[in-house]
This record gives C-alpha cells, structure tokens and sequence, in this order.
C-alpha cells in the first residue's frame, strides 16, 4: 500500500516535470561526492538521526514539530548525518520540509521515502539530498542494481534496507556498498532489536552496516555498537527526547 501510493504520487509529479526534464537538470548539476557514506567511515559508532512528524505504527509522534529547530539541534549534538521522511500520508513529510532543512544545516541528509521509481532518485539529488533509501522488499535484484547505478552517476549514496537473509543476499549481489538492517518488520510492524545484531555476520566487514529502527535507550546504542554496527538510526526516541547530545554520550 505504502507502495502504491509511493507510484501515485510519482505518476502526479511526472505531469509537472517529466523524467527526462529531471535527467537533464540532475546531469547539467555537478555531481555529489558520497558526502554521505563517507560521514559514516570515521570509525566507531556514527548516528544517523531521523525527523519524522508521523509513523504508521505510532501516528503523529509531535503535533508541534519544529522541524529546523529539530535539524540543529541533531547537528550540534554531533549527528554525523540526518534521515528526514518526505512521505506525506503515513509520515506527515514532504519534499518542501526537506528543502528547508537542507538549507538550515550543512551535515549530509537522506531522503527517506518508499522508492519505486528512479524519477524519485533524481528528485532526490534534485532537492540536496545526499543519500536515498532503496527497500529490498519492494525491488528486485535487478532494478537495486539499476537504482544503484543511477546514484553512482549522481554521486549520491543509496542505504538499502534489508530485513532477513534472503534480502542481504540481493543487496549484496547488487552490489549495495550500505546495507540497512532493519529491526522492524515492515508488513506488521513489530520490532525485534536483536534483528540487526543476529544478521551482523551476513553482511562483509568492508560494506557500511546500518541498524536501523526501535532504538529506545543509551543502552540499545552500545548493544547495536558491541554487535559491531557501524551507524545506528533513530528516530522516534530523539523526536520524543529531541536530545542527541544524551544519545551520543557528550
Ligand atoms: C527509525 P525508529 O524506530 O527509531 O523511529 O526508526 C527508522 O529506522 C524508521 O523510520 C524506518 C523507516 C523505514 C521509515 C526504517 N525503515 C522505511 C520509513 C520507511
């Protein structure tokens, strides 16, 4: 479902700019330099840190939701990078947000949205971003391939989510260099924190491993570390905390 509106709204935004016009625009732009990936290779543990309003699991998670104040707040508090949602239906994001924030700090952003279409991978560089997600259980080898590939044209980085062997598999085989694992189960939502920790082995030590989801302490943070996480995302713990600076230990 998420998916299928993810395709409507791609269809809605292609009559205001066509593919092609995105092509053209992205490739006459000068091309990103992996800021991304590279802000999660300083060794140790790095923080990727989410703003979201809104989650299908939970609703609306901060009526207020002073997204810039968010945003800066993640950066001083020594975020090595931002996730923001620009879904609008189950997120309450959108592509405007994004945009502001990106010209409120300087640290690299992902664009997190349900990806089903390269369009949505232009949009993305389009509007600063510089990383996209790519979930394995809505792409098949193939096309994370071809997705890849447009954001090595691009400069951008690609986090591909993964939640289960058999999608490791396929991010590996296309050659994804950051690998996700989330510890929610996308179809019923329940969170298993262990999840990441137990797929740790699975995944080369020269690929990016991001755990991903149902952070909810300090100490969640050091079990992910210990289990040999290279960067932990978090996102509705910091928006009902808003404090990095206690997430990070400063
Ligand atoms: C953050 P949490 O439990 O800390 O709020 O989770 C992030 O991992 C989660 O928002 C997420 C997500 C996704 C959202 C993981 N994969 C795919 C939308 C789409």
């Amino acid at each position: 479902e998420l998916a299928e509106y993810a395709a409507e709204r791609v269809k809605r935004d292609m009559q205001r700019a066509s593919k092609e016009e995105l092509i053209s625009r992205a490739l006459s732009r000068q091309t990103g330099t992996f800021r991304f990936e590279n802000a999660l290779k300083k060794g140790g543990l790095s923080l990727i840190c989410e703003i979201k309003k809104a989650s299908p699991s939970k609703g609306v998670i901060d009526a207020a939701f002073p997204y810039i104040k968010i945003a800066q707040s993640y950066e001083s508090g020594g975020a090595d990078a931002v996730s923001c949602l620009t879904e609008p239906r189950w997120f309450m994001g959108s592509d405007e947000i994004f945009e502001e924030i990106r010209t409120a700090i300087r640290i690299p952003m992902l664009r997190k949205d349900f990806t089903v279409d390269d369009y949505q991978i232009y949009q993305a560089f389009l509007m600063g971003a510089d990383a996209v997600l790519l979930i394995c259980t809505l792409l098949d080898t193939r096309r994370l391939q071809s997705y890849l590939a447009v954001c090595d044209r691009l400069g951008i980085t690609a986090l591909v989510e993964t939640h289960n062997e058999e999608e490791i598999k396929s991010a590996l085989k296309a050659g994804a260099r950051v690998i996700g694992v989330n510890n929610r189960n996308l179809k019923d939502f329940t969170v298993d924190i262990s999840n990441a920790a137990r797929l740790r082995e699975r995944i080369p030590s020269d690929k990016i491993f991001v755990a991903e989801s149902g952070v909810a302490s300090l100490e969640d943070v050091n079990k992910l570390k210990n289990a040999g996480a290279d960067a932990v995302l978090v996102g509705e713990f910091l928006m009902r905390s808003k404090e990095p600076a206690a997430l990070l230990g400063q």
